[in-house]
């Protein structure tokens, strides 16, 4: 049993569900959109993209390579903040639509974990907004699960995954050590976080990050059910 530990911690986007395709990229293309401005994300760009995390992270970091340069003013930041609530309220009304299911066998695993007694637990940069809609309109839609012991968003930290910031907070509050924990974990920045707190980690391949490889992962699976 690889999930040989007392406590499960789960990344989000990718992890629990393939909410960058079908929810966050749509969703930030319309709020463009919205907000008059030309940018727009295909599939590819946003594969790239993906390497940095938090999604105003991203719209920064895309400003900064297409010569946006407005977003250095206040004015541009507060712009680029409105952007950025407008796509996590259009992706909160993807998930209410119901467009976007929890990936095969995660809520299967989340009840045999709860059935051996075992803890479990969310680890995230996305914005708790995103995880509370999730969780909200996917995940508890028609099933119930034991809420998880510890959820920690990109609010809670001042440096997002890669750094180990999110997973040490996470081990703080539940008071376990590294040692106690299992990572799940679909991106290399995910499994570096997990990493660099000393969590040894399982990586479940998905959409925009299947192809890569993960050498430093405990174990590379194709889906959550090949964990059940
Ligand atoms: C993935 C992310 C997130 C989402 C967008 O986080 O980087 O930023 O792409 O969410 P994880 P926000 O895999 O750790 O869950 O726009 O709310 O930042
Ligand atoms: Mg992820």
């Amino acid at each position: 049993m690889v999930l040989d530990r007392s406590t499960i911690l789960f990344d989000v986007d990718g992890t629990i569900a393939e909410t960058e395709g079908d929810g966050h990229l749509p969703a930030f293309n319309e709020a463009f959109q919205e907000f008059d401005l030309p940018w727009r994300w295909n599939t590819q760009a946003y594969g790239e993209l993906l390497s940095i995390t938090g999604g105003f992270e991203r719209m920064l970091a895309y400003a900064q390579r297409v010569g946006a340069d407005w977003v250095h003013t206040e004015s541009g930041q507060k712009k680029v903040r409105s952007i950025h609530q407008r796509k996590n309220a259009l992706y909160a009304q993807r998930l209410e639509s119901g467009l976007i299911a929890p990936r095969a066998g995660f809520v299967a695993l989340v009840q045999k974990l709860h059935a051996q007694g075992k803890t479990w637990g969310v680890v995230t940069t996305t914005s708790a907004a995103n995880w509370q809609a999730l969780w909200q309109h996917a995940i508890t839609r028609s099933t119930q699960l034991p809420e998880p012991a510890v959820i920690i968003c990109g609010e809670d930290v001042a440096r997002k995954k890669p750094d180990p910031e999110a997973y040490v907070l996470a081990l703080n509050r539940l008071g376990i050590a590294a040692a106690d924990a299992i990572a799940i974990e679909d991106s290399r920045n995910g499994l570096l976080a997990a990493q660099a707190a000393g969590i040894d980690t399982v990586v479940v391949r998905s959409r925009f990050f299947g192809h890569q490889e993960f050498p430093e992962a405990r174990l590379v699976v194709n889906e959550l059910s090949d964990l059940l």
